[in-house]
């Protein structure tokens, strides 16, 4: 068993449904999620004239491998109206892999620790609020000081 963190993200209809619907599935086929953040208000990073998302963050015990994990991700988001338009377009659900116990994984369609995980703050918060203690496999910089040292400045608000 390995554990993984996941982000998932909407910013299209009924976005705390979608953020449900996917934790439901994910328990049904990918493991056991063990925790689940709070949901947090975020503004749009990378493309800003898009809805403001839900993002929400998910500990997730796995025997899956990297790519199974991945493969049943995109079902799960295809299954949930997800649609691929425009790079950082709005979307009814995401769901990225942050995480994968320390594993580093440099693959065309597949990276881990997710690459852009030290620039978003709407992904370092709930992060960290799951466990503190976490540290990047590829820096070896503590989440602390990730989420001290980011340069993101959008919102990011702890709701329920
Ligand atoms: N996802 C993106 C692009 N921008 N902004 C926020 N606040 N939250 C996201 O999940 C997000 C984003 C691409 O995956
Ligand atoms: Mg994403
Ligand atoms: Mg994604």
């Amino acid at each position: 068993m390995i554990t993984a963190y996941l982000l998932t993200g909407s910013n299209l209809g009924n976005r705390e449904g979608f953020l449900q619907e996917a934790c439901t599935l994910l328990s049904k086929r990918a493991g056991k999620c063990k925790s689940i953040s709070s949901l947090y208000e975020t503004a749009p990073w990378g493309k800003t004239d898009q809805p403001s998302f839900l993002n929400q963050a998910i500990q997730l015990e796995t025997s899956l491998s990297p790519e199974e994990l991945l493969q049943a991700l995109l079902k799960i988001e295809l299954e949930l109206g997800r649609t691929r338009s425009e790079k950082y377009g709005p979307r009814t659900i995401d769901i990225d892999i942050l995480l994968y116990g320390n594993e580093i994984i440099e693959q065309p369609q597949l990276q881990i620790p997710h690459p852009q995980l030290a620039n978003r703050r709407f992904a370092l918060l709930p992060l960290f609020e799951l466990n503190p203690q976490l540290v990047h496999p590829v820096t070896g910089i503590t989440l602390e000081a990730l989420l001290d040292q980011c340069p993101d400045e959008g919102l990011v608000h702890q709701l329920k």
